[in-house]
């Protein structure tokens, strides 16, 4: 028997096209697989050594086996697409993570600041309450201590009791006999209205509100109980605002110069939309008053048109309004009034000094028309008020929003204390700012 003549295995060696080693099978260099079997001038390429694109097809294919035929892929364009959409999307969460992280900081740095003078002020507050709770405006009132706020003190030409904002300016220090001072940069302060039974409203016969210019939807006069609440002494003004952390959109900033007016920091603030205004008046713990507790506010108890009295003319020399210093100045005012007020834009607020109404407030008819919180109804002193305000129900245009008083583009009828305006609340206006009001924490 002839000898087994072994044959030899033929080996096809390849070359690796990733590390260009000559392999068997498997690239020994890299670890990766070679280009078995190809040959000089093959027509298809190879995988390349290493590369995961020959594993990454097959276990591609072996995954569509195991799953069935499927839908077919989507265009490369279409899937791109699909990519980049889900990018944008994550970038504008992105955004509004940051923003919002910014304003939680904020608002953390607000509570501490307020936190801090709450601690430091607790025997003032001791003191406040005791005192107020002595007043017999106050019927006995124990007022706990309002986070955020500073008791400033009895006012003593009203005999009410007045507390400063924090974070809205410097607070004043309180005299011996004087009210207190307003400068450019003085902060909000509140005056504390006694709770009790008031009567708003007016119509033009009858009642103790009896108004010949009265509309009808300024009637019927009516009693409502409110509780105690807290109302600015003054509109809130451009200093205010930028210090309670809002941007100053006002047609009349600090620095511009009107003929002989120089805005100063002491100016209402105007061109505030309804929107803007009650955003930041909330992050103070504040808001914008009902037109019941406007209407209290301005009458300060008088019962006549206007709280100065029954004649228009008491108001030349407590309010700014549409007068012949305006018409001098501005071009397109045809009615105004014949006095001389001194003021053809809006004025620093307190400006008058006989402009103190019997609760100390300033200006309630005059520089600047005030937002309400209120959805503007034309029936809505025939509704029912809670000892808020604020009316269940109103029917009135729900893109109308109550403002109240006159400025100084208008003449005294528009400034009567129960005359009534519906505005939108995106709108900016020139002549309409705000004064803050603050319910009582219990
Ligand atoms: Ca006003």
């Amino acid at each position: 028997m002839p000898p087994v003549r072994a044959t030899k295995k033929r080996v096809a060696w390849v070359r690796c096209t990733a590390c260009a080693s000559s392999n068997e099978k498997r690239c020994t260099s890299c670890g990766g697989r070679g280009s078995t079997g190809r040959r000089a001038g093959s027509a298809t390429p190879p995988p390349l050594c290493g590369s995961p694109t020959g594993s990454a097809r097959a276990s591609a294919g072996s995954t569509a086996r195991a799953r069935g035929p499927g839908p077919p892929p989507p265009p490369a364009d279409a899937w791109l697409s699909f990519r980049a959409g889900v990018l944008e999307e994550l970038c504008t969460a992105l955004d509004r993570l940051t923003e919002l992280r910014v304003r939680l900081r904020d608002r953390a740095a607000d509570y501490t600041a307020m936190r801090l003078a709450h601690a430091r002020s607790a025997e003032e507050w001791a003191r406040a309450r005791r005192a107020i709770a002595g007043n017999p405006r106050y019927h006995g009132l124990q007022l706990e201590p309002q986070v955020g706020l500073v008791p400033l003190g009895e006012d003593p030409v009203s005999g009410l009791w007045e507390l400063g904002v924090q974070a809205s300016g410097d607070l004043p220090e309180r005299g011996p006999k004087e009210p207190l001072a307003v400068g450019d940069r003085t902060g909000v302060v509140l005056v504390l209205i006694p709770g009790g039974r008031y009567a708003i409203g007016a119509q033009p016969a009858g009642g103790r509100h009896s108004d010949p210019e009265a509309a009808p939807n300024e009637g019927p006069e009516h009693e409502v109980d409110v509780r105690p609440f807290l109302v600015a002494r003054t509109e809130l003004t451009q200093h205010q605002w930028v210090r309670m952390g809002g941007i100053n959109s006002s047609r009349r900033t600090p620095g511009t110069q009107l003929g002989h007016v120089l805005v100063t920091e002491r100016h209402p603030v105007e061109s505030a939309s309804w929107d803007d205004t009650a955003v930041l008046l909330a992050r103070h713990g504040l808001e914008l008053p009902s037109e019941v507790q406007w209407e209290v506010a301005a009458r300060g108890g008088r019962t006549t048109p206007w709280w100065t009295g029954a004649d228009p003319t008491t108001l030349a020399v407590a309010e700014n309004l549409a007068d012949a210093c305006a018409r001098r100045f501005l071009s397109g005012l045809n009615e105004v009034e014949a006095w001389d007020d001194g003021h053809f834009i809006h004025a620093p607020v307190a400006t008058f000094a006989a402009g103190r109404n019997p609760f100390g407030l300033y200006d309630v008819h005059g520089n600047v028309r005030e937002w309400c919180r209120d959805t503007f109804d034309l029936g809505a002193y025939t509704r029912a008020a809670d000892a808020d305000g604020d009316r269940a129900g109103l029917a009135g245009d729900p893109h109308l929003r109550a403002a109240r008083g006159g400025s100084w583009v208008e003449r005294a009828s528009f400034s009567r204390s129960s005359k009534r305006f519906g505005i939108a609340p995106a709108f900016r206006d020139g002549a309409v700012g705000a004064r803050p009001v603050r319910r009582i924490a219990p």
